[in-house]
């Protein structure tokens, strides 16, 4: 458990809600093992929490309390050791909420985490949702330095999975990536399309149906907004082109999991932090309110 003195550190600062009564749960999981540029996403989960302690808590865009729903914050689940293990562990976690009815949300630490929440959501669901990946990277890699899991083969894993993947902010791959993608009959959506696009979101979305696993990589957003990333890439989402994703998303289709990962805090710079805890909020106000 995130301690700050002897006071649990919940989602929101809040005094922890009972967990039968919450909607949703978050799930810290702070892995960083094969994060390949600059280092601290496992730092991510605590900046994310006391962030959020320090926002308000209304949200003037959706005119509401979204944490009035119930957000319970877990312990930290255990990613030390070898990262298979790890992935099992959060595997179950995010399990156990599916299975109590509540919404999972993973906070990462690297991308490569959304593996172990796809298995459960797999596990529950099977392949009948698509993964929405807010991405600067198609993290389409069969493998990364040997590595077959790592956050550069997340969406790789995912499609491996029998599932779909869309991306928003996309604009960072190798060849092979690509190539591979195209061999799929799978074109993405680019960053620079969205740029010069006004109704990318429709883009983004077009002949979607059922229900979806958000999974957001805060380097999706641009990295003028959103240094405090390992990989941080220009050209990406602003802030307000990413809630207009969110929005339409959240209003078209059920939201049946989601993570929030790659946040690396930078020392005293606190802003990016609250970025990425108001995004979360954010995410989870707008899909309260489109399962209402
Ligand atoms: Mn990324």
């Amino acid at each position: 458990m995130s301690l700050i003195g002897s006071k649990i550190l919940t989602f929101g600062g809040v005094p922890q809600p009972k967990l039968e009564s919450c909607r949703a749960a978050i799930i810290p999981a702070p892995l960083e093992v094969t994060v390949t540029y600059g280092e601290g996403a496992a730092l991510g989960p605590l900046a994310i929490m006391s962030a959020s302690a320090n926002m308000e808590l209304y949200d003037e865009v959706l005119d509401c309390s979204p944490i009035d729903q119930g957000v319970y914050t877990h312990g930290r689940v255990n990613t030390s050791g070898p990262v298979a293990e790890s992935l099992e562990r959060i595997q179950a976690a995010v399990a156990a909420e599916l299975t109590a009815g509540r919404l999972p949300v993973l906070l990462g630490g690297e991308h490569t985490v959304t593996v172990g929440a796809l298995r459960a959501m797999v596990e529950r669901y099977g392949t009948g949702f698509t993964v929405l990946s807010l991405d600067a990277h198609l993290d389409m890699r069969e493998d990364y330095e040997g590595e077959r899991l790592s956050h550069a083969t997340v969406m790789r894993r995912a499609l491996e999975m029998g599932l779909g993947v869309r991306w928003a902010g996309a604009r960072s791959c190798s060849l092979e990536e690509i190539q591979f993608l195209r061999q799929q009959g799978i074109e993405p959506l680019w960053a620079h399309q969205i740029h010069a696009d006004p109704d990318w979101v429709e883009r983004a979305l077009e002949g979607l149906s059922g229900p979806v696993y958000l999974s957001l990589d805060i380097d999706g957003l641009d990295s003028g907004i959103m240094p405090a990333t390992g990989t941080p890439e220009p050209g990406g989402l602003s802030w307000q082109q990413a809630n207009a994703w969110l929005t339409a998303v959240c209003a078209r289709h059920q939201v049946l999991g989601l993570d929030l990962v790659e946040l690396a805090p930078l020392a005293g710079q606190t802003a990016w932090d609250f970025t990425a805890a108001r995004l979360l909020y954010r995410a989870l106000g707008l899909i309260f309110r489109g399962t209402l």
